[in-house]
This record gives structure tokens, C-alpha cells and sequence, in this order.
């Protein structure tokens, strides 16, 4: 690459990916993935790849329109992530940069780092100046009962992942309880656990099942109520012994600056969407440094294998399989920890055949 390449054209396709298994949690089912696959193609033919997922289908089109309507704002400008981050930043300000418009500018950071790393012929670890580290990884469990849990870990397990993520926030705590304990003799004592309740109790339901929950030896409980209730987390943590994790509905890194200041959160786990692409992501894993927080991520495995390795307080990657039939080369493990050697830009890249079927 001797010039900046310029961005000539942004392309959009809606997907919608079928799921083996419908992922349960405390508060509501993903049942499919609605996808917006990003497509940035450079002057020089070059072209980067991002994908936004939007969780509902409701939102699946509009969030592709939102997209090809940014076009003309970054067409024939230099592939700089960074400045384009802020003048997208600027010129959606009166709107806001949360929902879909930051789905949708995440959309596009992502696709600029992604086509200046394969523009280098490097990864995205290379293009930062990163090494490739081996991040452990857990499988997520859904709110699938005693038994589905069970089973669900001891696959995991044997798959040789280290740790395992389950759904909770049953009728009472005595199932959750019931929950973490088949998890645990199905997984063996060497697996961790972690538990998820997706936001579901009040600050004082949860303050009375976590208390509980502390003899369980969990690595993490995660967002025991609203995620952008930051007192009431603050409130939960102070009272329980077990380390509280939050992050994957912060908009933006002041949304975890906030919890920061609020002390609401011991570990963090960005999405790399939600917190603003790539470049949002850099900025928390400096944010996470500064205040020693160990950091994972939520979803997006290929991208976020190779951001942890580039995060100085690197913690867990949560594994997650569902994008895997779309991408033309899915993120490789090995003893329950991610393989970054052999990517080029940010990992991700099309199984065209596979997008055309799920063409939504
Ligand atoms: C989650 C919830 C909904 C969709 C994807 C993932 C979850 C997680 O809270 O932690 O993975
Ligand atoms: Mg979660």
C-alpha cells in the first residue's frame, strides 16, 4: 500500500441466520440472527467486510438503509478509521449515536479497519502493532433447566473449553442454585462458571438471590438488573462477594465510563458493535487499562479473539458459534482457547453461497 486507498462504494446485504437452538435468557429468545453484512470497496478494488447484528428482524431493514444512506458521507474519502469515526460522530450528534445509528457507524468503523488491515496484507493485531495471545474462551449455556444445562456444559467441557456461561434467573434462587450445581458436576471442577441474568431482578431481588449464590465459586455474576442502572449494580456489588460483570448494552465508552465512576461493574465486556466498532473498542481496552478491569467481549468472536489480543487486561472471549455458516472462515480454537495466527484483517469474510440462501 504506497497512498491511502479512498472509499469508492459501501454495500449492504440483510441476512437472517437460522439458529440450531433457540438461545433462551431471563428476558426473552433469540431465535434467528438478523444480520447486516457490510461490504467497503476501495479505489484500489480492495474491500472489507463488518457485520451488525440487530437482534430483532424489525429492525433488520432499517438498519440496512441507515447504512447505504451514510454512503455519500465517507465515498471518496481516505480509509481513515479514526477521522471518519469523529466526522460520523459529529454529524449524527443531534440525532444521537446510540440504537441504530450506532449499530449502523459501527458498521462502518469496523469495515474501515478491516479493509486498511487487508489493504496491508495483515491482521488487525498486525496492523496495531499487537501479538497474537492464546485467549481462553467460554461456551454459553441457555436458560435451558437443569437437565439442557447440564448437558450443555459436559459438551462444552469435553470440547475442551475452560469455562461455560449459563442462563439463570429461574422462579427462585434455589433454581439457579440447582442450575450451577448439575453445571458443575457435569463440567468437572476445573471448568468455570459463569452465570448471566440479563437484567431481570430489581436491585433488591438481587441482592437477596447473589447473596446466596456466593458459596457457588462463580467467576462472574452478569447483569443481575438494567444494564444502565449503574447505582443499582454499585448497590449489588458492595453487598456480594462474587465478582459482578457487565458491559454488552453499554453504547459508546462514556456508557462505561459511567459505570466506572458509579462502581458498578468488577470485570467488563464490551460489544464491540454497541461500545462503537473497532475504534470504540481501543478506547475501552485504554479505559480498562487505566482502571486495572479485566475485559471481554460479547459476541463477535473473529473480531474480538484478535481485539483481546490488542487489550492489556484481556480476561475471557465468549464463544459463540451462531455466525459461524456466513463466514467464510470461522474462528479456530484450540484447547478451548482462540487460535489469531493465519487471520487477515479483522477474520471476517463471506461464505457467499451461504449468504445468498439467507438473504433476508
Ligand atoms: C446475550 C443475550 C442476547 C443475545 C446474545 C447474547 C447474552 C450474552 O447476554 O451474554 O451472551
Ligand atoms: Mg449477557
Amino acid at each position: 500500500m504506497s497512498h491511502t486507498p479512498t472509499v469508492r462504494e459501501l454495500r449492504v446485504r440483510p441476512v437472517c441466520v437460522p439458529m440450531h437452538q433457540p438461545h433462551q435468557t431471563a428476558s426473552g429468545v433469540v431465535s434467528e440472527s438478523p444480520l447486516v453484512l457490510t461490504d467497503i470497496v476501495t479505489d484500489e478494488g480492495a474491500v472489507g467486510h463488518s457485520m451488525v447484528f440487530t437482534y430483532t428482524r424489525a429492525a433488520l431493514k432499517p438498519t440496512a438503509d441507515l447504512l447505504k444512506a451514510m454512503e455519500p458521507i465517507i465515498q471518496n474519502r481516505p480509509v481513515a478509521p479514526r477521522e471518519l469515526e469523529q466526522e460520523l460522530a459529529k454529524r449524527f450528534r443531534l440525532l444521537g449515536t446510540q440504537g441504530l445509528v450506532g449499530i449502523a457507524l459501527a458498521a462502518i468503523d469496523m469495515a474501515l479497519w478491516d479493509v486498511l488491515a487487508r489493504s496491508c496484507e495483515k491482521s488487525l493485531i498486525e496492523l496495531l502493532g499487537g501479538a497474537n495471545k492464546p485467549i481462553p474462551a467460554y461456551g454459553a449455556i441457555g436458560f435451558d433447566g437443569v437437565d439442557g444445562s447440564a448437558r450443555a456444559a459436559e459438551e462444552w467441557a469435553k470440547l475442551g473449553f475452560p469455562g461455560v456461561k449459563a442462563k439463570i434467573g429461574y422462579s427462585t434462587v434455589q433454581d439457579d442454585i440447582e442450575v450451577i450445581r448439575a453445571i458443575r458436576s457435569a463440567a468437572g471442577e476445573n471448568v468455570s462458571i459463569m452465570v448471566d441474568y440479563n437484567q431481570s431482578l430489581t436491585p433488591t431481588e438481587a441482592v437477596e438471590r447473589l447473596r446466596l449464590l456466593d458459596e457457588e465459586g462463580l467467576t462472574w455474576i452478569e447483569e443481575p438488573t438494567l444494564a444502565h442502572d449503574y447505582r443499582g449494580h454499585a448497590r449489588i456489588s458492595r453487598v456480594i462477594n462474587t465478582a459482578i460483570q457487565c458491559g454488552e448494552n453499554w453504547w459508546g465508552t462514556l456508557d462505561m465510563q459511567h459505570a466506572i465512576d458509579a462502581e458498578a461493574s468488577d470485570y467488563m465486556m464490551p460489544d464491540v458493535m454497541k461500545i462503537g466498532g473497532v475504534s470504540g473498542w481501543l478506547r475501552a481496552a485504554d479505559l480498562a487499562q487505566t482502571h486495572n478491569i479485566p475485559l471481554s467481549n460479547h459476541l463477535w468472536p473473529e473480531i474480538s479473539a484478535q481485539l483481546l489480543c490488542l487489550t492489556p487486561t484481556a480476561h475471557w472471549l465468549e464463544y459463540a458459534d451462531w455466525w459461524n455458516p456466513i463466514i467464510s472462515q470461522p474462528l479456530v480454537l484450540k484447547n478451548g482457547c482462540t487460535v489469531t495466527e493465519g487471520m487477515i484483517g479483522t477474520g471476517v469474510d463471506w461464505n457467499e453461497k451461504a449468504v445468498r440462501k439467507y438473504a433476508a
